[in-house]
């Protein structure tokens, strides 16, 4: 006996994004055509096989296309509900599938009373090969989560086996830390005694086990967002023969992933480094840039991603630029007018003072001092700083007294640790301020 578990297909995701649209649907058709090539018994779908529950017209063709060739094939197809696939209160594109005969829902239940309790009974699917399937479908929000402590639990374990149970939910002692704790239910709520636990939903690939039964996450064929494709997990699914998982690689294509540190850079000298990456050879690959960091000077804008990503494009198949983490120092445009060159000067250090004219005027006078020639660089530089921070001390002084005197600090009085420690961050934040300032 022989079949084929894999999960979060989900086909038709990056619907704005035609070249990873398609290679999200090529990953599941190169899945099956393994599957059929391998001569499996059954596939295992564990959920989110599409990624909307009503998905475009274009998707489900493909879908069921592919789905077809399995089944052409003589390959029987198990599917339950993840939580992108399920639609509450509405016909799923599954339950049409379903009734069509695509494939075979292995989920289904009823309500029974059992001393008073009232249980969810999963009642299981029989393959040809004598295996029997049980599944529990994931709903959004995780609603599912709830009804694993129903579970009538007497009944799946006097179930024979061999007995394999599917699921679209996460396990707290595996879950990735960016899933929350109520989002998950512990292993110990598996029913037990079962040959194989497929499992859906994590976007990852985890091999576990319930006793001495293998309990495996396969991830995703792909992925389904722009995160999931910047990590750089193997994906694939698994191939199960006698109830030994064997992993199969899917590559559609290669993925090459790129950090940019825009730290400290002016706008032109990032928009040369970029320019310089983008005219390697990409060739056949999939290129993600990932741009963070804050410009010391310019504007985003200055960066031009536009042209940038023309030229990546000369030879990648696809380029994905992430710059939401990449900043700018803020910079306005003040109108000033005065009769003279010092006029203006104290007109625009009143508009741009945070801490009033007289510290601004002092801290430029300081800075534009020269240095002495008989002076060594570092003793300069000592001088200057200590001056410096003088007069940063005087400022902090003064601002200090006026929040106390507002209120503001009162918590200065009182020994707890934590508000000390607030009040040393507010200071630090303002020292921080002072510096960003003059930088
Ligand atoms: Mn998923």
């Amino acid at each position: 006996m022989k079949f084929a578990h894999m999960a979060d297909a989900h086909l038709g995701a990056f619907s704005k994004n035609p070249v990873l649209k398609k290679l999200n649907i090529q990953a599941f058709e190169m899945a099956i055509d393994k599957c059929i090539a391998e001569e499996v018994d059954f596939i295992i779908i564990a959920g989110d096989l599409f990624h909307n529950p009503i998905p475009d017209m274009d998707t489900v063709k493909r879908g069921v296309e592919i789905l077809k060739k399995a089944q052409n094939a003589g390959i029987r197809i198990y599917m339950v509900y993840g939580s992108h696939d399920f639609s509450a209160g509405s016909t799923s594109l599954l339950d049409v599938l379903n009734s069509a005969d695509v494939f075979m829902k292995a989920v289904n239940y009823e309500s029974v009373e059992i001393d008073d309790d009232t249980l969810l009974r999963l009642k299981p699917v029989r393959d040809e090969t004598g295996v029997y399937i049980v599944g529990i479908s994931g709903l959004s929000s995780a609603a599912e989560v709830e009804y694993f402590q129903y579970l009538d639990r007497a009944y799946l374990s006097e179930l024979p086996s061999p007995k394999i149970f599917v699921f679209h939910t996460t396990i707290s002692e595996l879950k990735p830390s960016y899933i929350p704790d109520r989002f998950a239910v512990p292993k110990s709520s598996l029913p037990q005694g079962f040959d194989y636990y497929a499992g859906g939903h994590i976007h990852a690939r985890i091999e576990s086990s319930v006793g001495n039964a293998p309990l495996i996450y396969p991830g995703p064929l792909f992925g389904a967002t722009y995160s999931d494709l910047e990590r750089g997990y193997e994906r694939g699914f698994y191939i199960v023969e006698d109830f030994k998982p064997k992993f199969v690689r899917i590559d559609v294509a290669e993925f090459e992933r790129i950090s940019v540190d825009a730290n400290g850079k002016s706008a032109v000298s990032l928009r040369e480094e970029l320019m310089t990456l983008a005219s390697k050879d990409y060739s056949g690959k999939v290129v993600m840039v990932k741009v963070s960091g804050e410009l010391y000077s310019g504007k985003i804008a200055d960066v031009d991603f536009h042209s940038i990503r023309e030229k990546f494009k000369e030879s990648a198949l696809e380029v994905l630029l992430n710059t939401y983490q990449l900043k700018t120092r803020e910079r306005k445009k003040i109108n000033v007018t005065g009769g003279t060159k010092e006029d203006i000067e104290r007109e625009v250090f009143k508009k741009i003072s945070v801490y009033g004219e007289d510290f601004t005027h002092t801290l430029f006078r300081i800075l534009s001092k020269p240095k002495p020639d008989d002076m060594k660089k570092r003793d300069y530089e000592d001088a200057l700083w200590r001056e410096v921070y003088d007069l940063l001390n005087k400022v902090m002084e003064r601002e200090n007294t006026k929040s106390n005197k507002n209120g503001e600090n009162q918590e200065y009085d009182e020994v707890d640790d934590e508000k000390v420690k607030i009040s040393e961050m507010k200071k630090a934040k303002k020292m921080q301020t002072l510096f960003d300032f003059m930088g």
